[in-house]
């Protein structure tokens, strides 16, 4: 699985910081193989964040999840593109997160913090499963 999924977390969409996030991955080189702007349910985050269900931060994540209009996406490019997205993304704590990640250059919050890249091929498998299940290995719809 040489494909993996983001999610521009509601934050972004409205600090207005979709372009930006997204025009980091372009400028890499990497390709979007869809794009959907949505606003997500508690029962497909349950699926997404099941590693995470009944942790203290669970019902603040969710709730912040589902304020609004989240931008999801798949993106391709390379083996083991997760890898390189999850680099991009920068560590789950934006002040721990290092200078030139989207984290790190563009949040200040733990649990809004921008974006989520799958950490796995696996993950990335699962959850590009999940948000977008009739994208086909060609990426034809
Ligand atoms: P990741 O997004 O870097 O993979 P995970 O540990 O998988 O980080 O956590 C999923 C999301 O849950 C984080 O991106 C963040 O939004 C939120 N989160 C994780 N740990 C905490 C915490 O300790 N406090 C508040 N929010 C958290
Ligand atoms: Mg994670």
């Amino acid at each position: 699985m040489d494909r993996t999924l983001i999610i521009c977390k509601p934050d972004a969409v409205e600090r207005g910081l979709v372009g930006e996030i997204l025009g980091r991955f372009e400028r890499k080189g990497l390709v979007f193989a869809a794009a959907e702007l949505r606003i997500l349910d508690k029962e497909t985050l349950a699926r997404h964040y099941e590693e995470h269900q009944g942790k203290a931060f669970y019902d603040d994540l969710v709730a912040f999840m589902t304020r609004g209009p989240a931008l999801v996406a798949v993106i391709e490019g390379v083996p083991d593109t997760w890898r390189v997205v999850r680099q991009m993304v920068g560590a789950t704590d934006p002040l721990q997160a290092a200078p030139g990640t989207v984290r790190g250059d563009l949040g200040l919050q733990f649990t809004e913090n921008l974006i989520h890249g799958s950490d796995s091929a696996e993950s990335a498998e699962r959850e590009i499963s999940i948000f977008f299940p009739d994208l086909n290995r060609t990426g034809q719809p």
